[in-house]
């Protein structure tokens, strides 16, 4: 176990509005591109969540008993402005207003983004990020934010821009559920790059004070097993997946060798990426003025080559062995007998971690600091009681192992910072529900009582060993 956490370290808990805050319609706030899809599902609902709306002042409170010094948490768009643009919604405004203050009064840093999956339901029926005016009316939401909450002195613009385009436009588990269209998926990653740069450039052109940066997940690929034709597949993964969004944030370009590959994927899905005159020098103005990087890491995936049609099932339920994903010309996703899965499928393999902390930093100049902005494991808690400890040691033991990994290549002179937690309470989780749980302190749905994870316990011990 890890013994002892470094000097300053930023140690938190992460939040999204849309997954924690429930109340979508109270004070005039305008429905996201979930409320109808959600609703017409019949699964479960987004309301009332987690209550952190109302309540927010017995987590923020949770999170500073337990040792932590930040949290993440996202505006909702349309609680600022309901349709996406027009009047700002004063309730919206005051209510993160009072969120924010409520953290600086307890001494919890927040970390905040401006779009966390929850697109306005007026700007998605309008095409979402592929409407550029979709990119016009994103500047603008953040100028207002930027001027108004002053609380706020560390921002980011998009939470992992792949995740978006890849769930609403291949594996279609996010609305509007298309699958392998892959057109709309790299036009939304290239549109949502573009947002996020001029954001960056309209916030350091302007002089606001404190730090701006965006949020990539990173799934490293593996070839499984090792040959060259599924080395190859792995690859375009990689391209498409990551290293197309990591040189348009940090080099505004996409170099040639990156381009090859995600043109072998575009070719072979018959598929277009429009890059109009101008947006390169957007890219480029904005890339050496990112002040950090956030980092999501849950699992990389194993591949082998694959030249079929594109077919995938989803596992939203946490019934092991239920997911496949095959992508035309790209690759298939294959079980590495050697790793540990979830009951989501999902690939428990901290180096993975290590692997892309280092790859990043000596890849990209331009990444700087770095936090890990999400990072947990998904989880079916046993709830213990009114007021009794549920015992979740391989949540424990998943961080521990993982922040073990971010240790090393921070010794090795990796320059991280900072660790979120995915997630500070449990939350509900856009495809898989309540079922699926990350928390430190435990949700009970029916009532909103918080209980106390060991986890969470586990948290303060870490948080007790810093500036020692
Ligand atoms: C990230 C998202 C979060 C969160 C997390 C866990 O991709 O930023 O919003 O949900 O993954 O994913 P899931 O809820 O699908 O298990």
């Amino acid at each position: 176990r890890v013994k002892k956490l470094p000097q300053n370290f930023v140690w938190g808990g992460a939040t999204a509005a849309y997954q924690v805050e429930g109340a979508t319609q109270a004070d005039g706030k305008g429905k996201t591109m979930w409320d109808d899809y959600l609703k017409a599902q019949g699964r479960f609902s987004p309301d009332p969540a987690s209550d952190f709306y109302h309540l927010y002042p017995e987590d923020i409170e949770l999170a500073k008993l337990y040792g932590l010094n930040a949290i993440r948490v996202s505006i909702s768009w349309t609680r600022i402005f309901p349709k996406g643009y027009g009047e700002p919604n004063q309730a919206g405004v005051d209510y993160y207003h009072r969120l924010f203050q409520c953290c600086l009064a307890n001494g919890i840093t927040p970390y905040v983004s401006l779009h966390h999956f929850d697109s306005p339901r007026t700007l998605f029926e309008d095409g979402d990020w592929l409407n550029r005016k979709n990119i016009d009316y994103f500047v603008a939401y953040a100028d207002f934010c930027f001027k108004e909450f002053k609380e706020v002195k560390n921002w980011f613009t998009i939470n992992e821009l792949i995740s978006l385009a890849f769930s609403q436009y291949i594996q279609g588990n996010f609305p509007p559920s298309h699958h392998f269209d892959v057109t709309s998926a790299i036009q939304a990653e290239h549109n949502e790059l573009l947002a996020h740069a001029r954001v960056v450039n309209l916030f350091k052109d302007k002089g606001y004070a404190g730090r701006i940066g965006l949020i990539h997940v990173l799934q490293p690929v593996y070839p499984y097993p090792q040959t060259p034709a599924n080395q190859h597949a792995a690859d375009c993964e990689n391209a498409f997946m990551n290293t197309f969004l990591l040189d348009g944030t940090f080099l505004g370009e996409y170099r040639p060798e990156t381009m090859a590959l995600v043109n072998e994927v575009l070719q072979k899905n018959d598929a277009r990426l429009k890059i109009e005159p101008g947006d390169m020098a957007i890219l480029k103005k904005a890339a050496s003025r990112n002040d950090y990087f956030g980092l999501n890491y849950y699992q990389p995936s194993f591949v082998a080559a694959y030249e079929g049609e594109s077919t995938n099932t989803f596992n939203g339920t946490g019934e092991k062995g239920t997911s496949s994903f095959k992508f035309k010309g790209v690759g298939q996703h294959v079980k590495n007998p050697e790793i540990p899965t979830t009951d989501w499928d999902w690939n428990i393999y901290p180096k993975g971690l290590y692997d892309e902390l280092k790859w990043v930093s000596a890849t990209y100049k331009n990444c700087k600091t770095i936090y890990i902005t999400e990072n947990g494991l998904g989880y079916k808690d046993t709830y213990a009681g009114v007021g009794q400890v549920i015992d979740d040691e391989p949540r424990i033991d998943y961080i521990d192992q993982h922040l073990a990994a971010l240790l090393q290549a921070r010794k090795e002179g990796v320059d991280v910072q900072g660790y979120f937690v995915w997630s500070l309470q449990d939350q509900f989780s856009w495809a898989n529900g309540y079922n699926k749980r990350y928390g430190l302190f435990y949700v009970n749905f029916e009532t909103q009582a918080r209980e106390i994870k060991k986890s969470a316990q586990w948290f303060k011990e870490l948080a007790d060993t810093m500036n020692t």
